[in-house]
Parts: structure tokens; C-alpha cells; sequence
């Protein structure tokens, strides 16, 4: 017989209910649209999220990038912004909320996290150099590559199976990286480029362990090792989690631990640091430092506004405390991880285990009858749209982009549809409507043609691709 009562969300799953640690203070109402409108408005974007307007969108999971809530003492700082040229009071701010949770000497802020990856991709590549690094990301491997830079992908083997439920798919195989140096040369190495929770693999955090081995394997070779610490505190989540040894340590005392095995890191604070814009490098190394400053002067702005005004500075130095506190952390985790329950639960396939900042449904496995080249995550995204005015990112084919060298696409193994949570934005009954749109088009998942591509630029393509939809 059924429960005649209704079940709590926690119930549901068989635990006692968690509750975000805020309570919404402003609304900002939301867009329906009909299925008409939106059935214009993807055709008129090229199949391409990127190119909706806001407006035609409902709920917006295209990125956690720059989309967070701020909190009200946030907001509070934006009005201390001291908007002086140089010297601004909120830079000192800044500088200490770093050095205080990330532990890094040297810090220059810069616009965004690619104004940061152009600094020291400039700095600390030679022409022809190698970048090993933990899965390629998009803006990093470009810069990369633009500094003369190849970069070679040395992440364990799990992290190219949406299956595999390894604990730590982010971790880097140190044969592979020994491999590369024995063949290449230590000199040859410009750096270990170390993401924490890798974005393209879905999500998924590195070990401390696997650190520490990788520390070790790089001080025998003279190698230094830089961070992408964008989403960092999300991988100490984890580490606090799943690795024996680290359940009695705070979030912020594991992300201090970890950052203080690298020489250096790049940050887009429009993630983990909750803004909306803004970014920082920062490094140990006196040398390396002043060829940051002097180049940060070039790109992005003076050494103490690196292209943000005062109160964005303010807003970040109050938004790396608020985001390294242990209940912060637990309920935007828990968050991502109950849309992903529910998906699991109703057999739609999704990378396992579910990452840190969203939901990757595997459009290979959802779309099997559509070969790559018609671009199954693109078409996934466009569905899922056209279904309920959620809108999604393609993270597959089309964002790999092609070889230089052969000018073919990429065919990565990973082909992606991400659901991207925004930190302390959307409820709980939010995720349910997703859920269940999700489902819809996976229910019609049989109808799906794909899609070829019409339009492309040379840098990024993904983001301003023009597709058409195929007919048979
Ligand atoms: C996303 C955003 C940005 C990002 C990142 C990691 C691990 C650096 C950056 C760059 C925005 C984005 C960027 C390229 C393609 C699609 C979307 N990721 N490192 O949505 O930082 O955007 O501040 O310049 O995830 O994942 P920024």
C-alpha cells in the first residue's frame, strides 16, 4: 500500500532534510515562455544557447560563471569601493582574503579568470614548450597554445568514462606525466597546469594524496606546478568527504593545505568567490611576480585594479570568506547532487559521480543514434530549451574545437550537455522542474536527427557557432 501522506524531499531519500544556510532577501521574477517563442528564438540563435537572449530563458543553467547571488554583506562592500587609481583600499582587502584562505605571497587582480591565464601563460611558457595538465579547458589550453605552448592531456583514464564511479577523477596519472618528461626532457615542461574539480571531465575533484605524489614527482624534475583554483573550494569539499584522513578538517583548512603544494594559482572569481565578475593570479615566486606586474600593466590594468573597479575587489575579498565556510560549501553541493539523484533514480544517463558545480547528462548514451559529428550535446541543449526554456551548455564536439595542425574537429571522448548550477540563486523546486524536463526529452530522445554546423569562428567556435537541424 502507499504512504497515504506526502514525503519530504529527505524523506524521499531515505535522510532527514538539509536546508540552504540563507534566506532570500530580494526576487528577481522570472520569464515563461511559450513553446511557439521558443521554438523562434532557438532557430533565430543558430541552435546555439550561447546566442539566446536572457530574456527567452527560464530557468539559466548555461554556467555558474558570474551568475551567483551576492550576499547582503556583499552588497554592503559594494558601496566601500574606493575608486581610487592606485592603492584602492578594497586591493588590500583582496590581497589578505587571499593570502589568508589560499596562502599564495603575490597577488594581482585581473578582469576575469582568462586575464589571469594570458599573464602567466605568457610568462611562464617558451615557445614549444609542453603544459601537461590534468583534462584541457577550453580559455586555458587556448592561451596555452597562443604563448606557443602544446598542452598534453595527463589525466587518469577514468576520467574519460562517464561510467566510472572513481572517487577522484580528476587525478593526474604520474605515469603518463613521467612518460612525457623521460621522452621530452624535464627543461621542456613549462609547468603542471593542475585544475581543481575538473570542468570538462564533469566536475570531478583531484586527491590530496595524488597531490602530494605529484608534488614529489615534480620537485625530483625541478617542474613547477600552477592551479586553476577556480573551483577549488569545491574540490576541498570533497577531499573533506571521500579521502580517509581529512573528514576532521574545515573546507578552508583543506583548500590552504592543497594550494600550499603549488607554486602558483589562476582564479576566475566569478565561480567559487561568488562575484559576478572578476579575477586574480597569484604566485610564491618573487622573479615570476614582478614579470606579472609589469605584464598585468600591459593587459589588464595597474597592479592594485587589474581591470575591476574598487567595489568589485571589496565584493570578492568578503566572497572568499563566505565561500569557504563549511555549510556554505555542504548546501550548494547538495544542491547539485540532488538533481542529480533524481536523474539517476529515473535511469537518465549522467556522468557519475555527480561533480561539484553541475549536472553533465552524456548525450552519447542518450542520443545513440546520432554520430558525433552531429553534434549530440548541441542538440541536447536545443531539446531541452524547446522543451521548458532551461537552458544548457555543450560540452563535447563543438567545444573541443578543431586540431591546428590537421584542422579536423577534436573528437573528444566526452560528449556533454551541462546543467550548471548557480551558487544560492535557484530552489529546490527549481531542480524538480529540470528533473522533469530532462526526463521529457529523454522520453522523446528516439525523434532526435542532430545537427550540422553552418557558421564557425576561428577562436572558441562553440561560442558563437551557427547550426541547422537535420531532417534524416
Ligand atoms: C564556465 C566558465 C570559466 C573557466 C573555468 C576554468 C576551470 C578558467 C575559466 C575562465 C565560462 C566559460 C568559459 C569558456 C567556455 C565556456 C564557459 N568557465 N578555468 O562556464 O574563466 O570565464 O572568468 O575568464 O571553468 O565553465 P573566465
Amino acid at each position: 500500500m502507499t504512504d497515504p501522506y506526502p514525503l519530504t524531499m529527505g524523506q524521499q531519500f531515505g535522510r532527514r532534510s538539509w536546508a540552504e544556510p540563507w534566506k532570500i532577501k530580494m526576487v528577481e521574477p522570472l520569464r515563461m515562455t511559450s513553446r511557439g517563442e521558443r521554438e523562434r528564438a532557438i532557430a533565430e540563435a543558430g541552435y546555439n544557447t550561447f546566442l539566446l537572449k536572457s530574456e527567452d530563458v527560464y530557468i539559466d543553467l548555461l554556467t555558474d560563471s558570474g551568475t551567483s547571488a551576492m550576499s547582503d554583506r556583499q552588497w554592503a562592500g559594494m558601496m566601500l569601493g574606493d575608486e581610487a587609481y592606485a592603492g584602492s583600499r578594497n586591493f588590500y582587502n583582496l590581497e589578505d582574503a587571499v593570502r589568508m584562505h589560499y596562502g599564495y605571497k603575490h597577488v594581482l587582480p585581473t578582469h576575469q579568470g582568462r586575464g589571469a591565464e594570458h599573464l602567466i601563460s605568457r610568462a611562464a611558457i617558451k615557445q614549444g614548450q609542453y603544459i601537461p595538465g590534468n583534462m584541457y579547458f577550453t580559455t586555458t589550453r587556448l592561451h596555452q597554445e597562443l604563448a606557443g605552448g602544446v598542452f598534453v592531456d595527463v589525466i587518469v583514464d577514468e576520467a574519460h568514462d562517464p561510467a566510472s564511479r572513481h572517487p577522484f577523477k580528476g587525478d593526474v596519472d604520474l605515469n603518463k606525466l613521467e612518460a612525457l618528461v623521460k621522452r621530452e626532457g624535464a627543461e621542456r615542461i613549462a609547468y603542471v597546469s593542475l585544475a581543481g574539480t575538473v570542468n570538462m571531465a564533469g566536475g570531478q575533484p583531484v586527491s590530496m594524496a595524488n597531490l602530494r605524489a605529484l608534488r614529489a614527482l615534480c620537485d625530483r624534475h625541478g617542474i613547477k606546478i600552477y592551479l586553476d583554483a577556480t573551483r577549488m573550494v569545491e574540490n576541498a569539499f570533497f577531499i573533506q568527504e571521500r579521502e580517509p584522513g581529512w573528514a576532521d578538517w574545515s573546507v578552508a583548512a583543506i583548500l590552504k593545505e592543497f594550494c600550499n603544494c603549488t607554486d602558483g594559482a589562476w582564479m576566475s572569481a566569478k565561480k567559487d568567490n561568488l562575484v559576478n565578475i572578476g579575477g586574480w593570479l597569484a604566485v610564491n615566486d618573487d622573479e615570476l611576480f614582478e614579470e606579472l606586474r609589469n605584464l598585468v600593466v600591459v593587459y589588464e590594468g595597474l597592479h592594485t585594479y587589474g581591470g575591476l573597479a574598487g567595489r568589485d575587489m571589496e565584493a570578492m575579498a568578503i566572497g572568499i570568506a563566505e565561500s569557504v565556510r563549511d555549510d556554505h560549501i555542504r548546501a550548494r553541493i547538495g544542491q547539485v547532487r540532488y538533481l542529480g539523484e533524481l536523474l539517476t533514480d529515473w535511469n537518465i544517463p549522467i556522468v557519475q559521480p555527480v561533480g561539484g558545480h553541475a549536472i553533465f547528462l552524456d548525450a552519447r548514451r542518450f542520443y545513440p543514434q546520432l554520430a558525433q559529428v552531429k553534434f549530440p550535446a548541441q542538440t541536447l541543449a536545443a531539446e531541452l530549451y524547446l522543451d521548458s526554456g532551461i537552458r544548457s551548455m555543450e560540452r563535447g564536439i563543438a567545444s573541443a574545437g578543431r586540431d591546428p595542425k590537421t584542422g579536423d574537429h577534436y573528437y573528444p571522448k566526452l560528449e556533454l550537455t551541462r546543467l550548471t548550477i548557480p551558487r544560492r540563486v535557484y530552489t529546490q523546486a527549481h531542480m524538480d522542474v529540470v528533473a522533469e524536463s530532462v526526463k521529457a526529452v529523454h522520453d522523446a530522445r528516439e525523434q532526435a536527427r542532430g545537427l550540422e554546423i553552418v557558421y564557425e569562428p576561428k577562436y572558441l567556435r562553440f561560442f558563437q557557432a551557427r547550426f541547422r537541424r537535420l531532417q534524416d
